[in-house]
This record gives structure tokens, sequence and C-alpha cells, in this order.
């Protein structure tokens, strides 16, 4: 044991180290719980009762020797870092290239959509998240007793006067239309609110952008053809439209609307469900007793409106199959998309 302790004091005062693994080997090895001193100190037992004393100094003194040699190694290291650090910097080096972040999926959709609507003479608006009753259900037909209404569909915040989430943002377009006179041309894009289970499709906090257009003679045929201008701007130039007939309480008439399936060509495909057709949202002629409701004479204006998940959208064109990614802020599924404005 004799000769080991030696070896190892001598390996001690010669250790060098220039670098902050070195000095982790030298901690490791000499100093941690499970180093050779440690194991050393076991051995003790096996030691004949009167070598035992003499060789536990022996063994305190190499403890104690490792001990200041690490402390030194610290002080030596961490003066050669300052050392480096006060060197003059070499401002010919080349920069280290930032690393750009990226705008989310739900984002880059969004700026698309406003940006193709703006082509054509629609401005954005934002309105509040709290809404009240009014603004999200009343001004926009909804009867008394609709089933949006109800706690199970809708995040209530208050009863009497009923305050809560949005449910859509069609409440922000009314607020323009009670502070604007006609034209008005307006997108709404934002956050919504839905009591709903979540899933694969379908989550309580999504995107829209809501469309209207007021004027005079405003007529289906508008309606139809800014749909087709805008789905084949989004999904390309061959795109075709079709309108099914459906109902919402505030347009009349009401239509989803699907697009030509752009991902088999309307051959069949899953997306499609072999119909060669996909829903991208609704539209309709603004309801005459929503635009009264707004201050605005039905006599003299007509209108219509549109919406659409944004959520939905992105999904389609880039194939996303889980809703959930948008908001798990996994960075793989984030990184694939490019785009930075
Ligand atoms: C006003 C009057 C009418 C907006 C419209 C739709 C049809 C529609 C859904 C698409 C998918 C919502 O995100 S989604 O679940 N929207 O189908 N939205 S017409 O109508 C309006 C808006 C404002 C004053």
């Amino acid at each position: 044991m004799k000769q080991k302790v030696e070896a190892l004091k001598s390996e001690i005062l010669n250790f060098k180290a220039n670098k902050n693994d070195e000095l982790e080997s030298f901690r490791l090895k000499f100093i941690s719980r499970k180093s050779v001193i440690t194991e050393l100190f076991a051995d003790l037992k096996s030691v004949i009762p009167e070598k035992r004393k003499e060789m536990g100094l022996l063994l305190n003194d190499l403890k104690n020797q490792a001990q200041d040699k690490f402390n030194e190694l610290i002080a030596s290291l961490e003066k050669s870092n300052d050392d480096q650090s006060s060197a003059p910097i070499d401002l010919t080096l080349p920069p280290i290239q930032d690393t750009l972040g990226s705008l989310h999926p739900l984002s880059i959709t969004k700026k698309r959509i406003l940006e193709i609507f703006e082509r054509i003479g629609f401005n954005v608006s934002y309105g509040p998240e709290i809404e009240d009753d009014w603004h999200n259900f009343t001004a926009l037909n909804f009867a008394e007793n609709h089933p949006a209404r109800e706690m199970q569909d809708t995040f209530f915040i208050e009863k009497d006067p009923d305050i809560a989430l949005r449910t859509h943002t069609s409440s922000v377009q009314v607020r323009v239309m009670e502070k604007q006179r006609p034209p008005i041309r307006t997108l709404s894009p934002g956050r919504v609110f839905r009591n709903e289970a979540i899933s694969v499709r379908a989550h309580c906090i999504f995107h829209q952008v809501e469309g209207l257009y007021i004027d005079k003679n405003v007529s289906f045929a508008d309606l139809k053809q800014t749909m087709l201008y805008f789905a084949k701007e989004f999904f390309g130039k061959d795109t075709k439209i079709r309108l099914r007939p459906s109902y919402f309480p505030f347009t009349e008439p009401s239509a989803e609307l699907d697009i030509s399936c752009f991902i088999c060509g309307q051959k069949g495909c899953k997306i499609c469900k072999n119909t060669g057709w996909v829903e991208i949202g609704g539209c309709g002629m603004v309801d005459p007793n929503v635009l009264e409701n707004c201050k605005i004479d039905p006599e003299i204006y007509t209108g219509f409106a549109f919406g659409m998940g944004i959520e939905r959208i992105t999904m389609l064109k880039y194939q996303i199959n889980d809703i959930r990614l948008f908001t798990e802020n996994d960075i793989r599924f984030l990184r694939q998309f490019k785009s930075v404005n």
C-alpha cells in the first residue's frame, strides 16, 4: 500500500490541467467519493493492526495533498481564463451566425390570407376576446334558445349579464358596423374559444379569419367571385370552388365553401374522402336582421360574409394531421416552417 501511495503522490504533484475537462478528470480520480484515495481508505481494514495507524496517517496526508493540488489547479485555470478574456478581440474574425426564428405556421397562413384580401380592398379589424352577449350572439341574430348560448358550448365568465369568451370573430365585425357606415370591407382574424373536447381535429381555442363586405348592390355573385379569387390565390390557380347550402343565424342564404382537392387533383384521396372536394369554411349574405341590429338600413345596403378556421386551412395546406401540434411548441415541428416574415 505504501508503494501505491507514493506513486499516487507523484502523479498528483505532476498533474497538469489546462482545460476544464482535465480538471474534472483530476476531481474524479482523486477527490470524488469514488476516488482511488477513498478506495485505499476502504482497504485499510485489511492492513495488519500494528501498521494501520501509520497507513492511516499516510492516506490522510495524500488526501490533503490531493485537495491542495485541486485548489491550485482551479485557481490557475481561472487565471488563464481571465487572461484570455482580457486578450484583445480580433475584429477580423467572421461573426458567429445568429440562429433566426421563424413564423408559426398559423401566423404564416393568417398573413397570406390577409395579404390576398388586402389586394382587393379589405382592411383588418381587431376586437376584444372577452365579449358581451350582444356582440357575440344577439346582434348576430342568434335565437334566445340557440345551443351556442349554452354552458356546454361557450366559456362564460359571468352570468346576468352574460360575459363570455368570444366564440367567433363576427363579434368584431358587429363592432365595426356599429361604428362605421358602408362601404365596409373588413377582415377580422383572431383567437376564438369553444367549450369542446380537445382531439386530433378539434381544440377549445382556435383561430379564425372572418370577412365582411357591406355596400349598395352587393350580391351573391360578388360573394362567389370573391371566394373563387381567394381559393385560386391561396391554393393555386387551378382551384375550383363549390358552395353547398347551409344554415347560420347571421347569414341568409348561407353556404359551406368547398375547394377542389389540390392533393389528388379530384381523383379521390384520403384527405377529400374520395369526393374530390374539401371544405374550407362557410359564407353567406348578411341577414337583414343583423344589418338592422347594427343600424344599417337593409333596404339600401346588402352584404356578404365568410369565415374560415386558420388551423383547418393550415392543416390542409401542409398536410398536418393533428391540430394539437400547433400548441405543443415542439421545435422539430416548428422548424419545418422556414418563413421569417
Ligand atoms: C357578421 C355577419 C356575418 C361570418 C361567417 C361563417 C359563415 C362560417 C365558420 C368557418 C369555420 C367558423 O371557424 S369556423 O368554425 N364560419 O361558416 N362565418 S358566414 O358571418 C358574419 C360575420 C359577421 C356581422
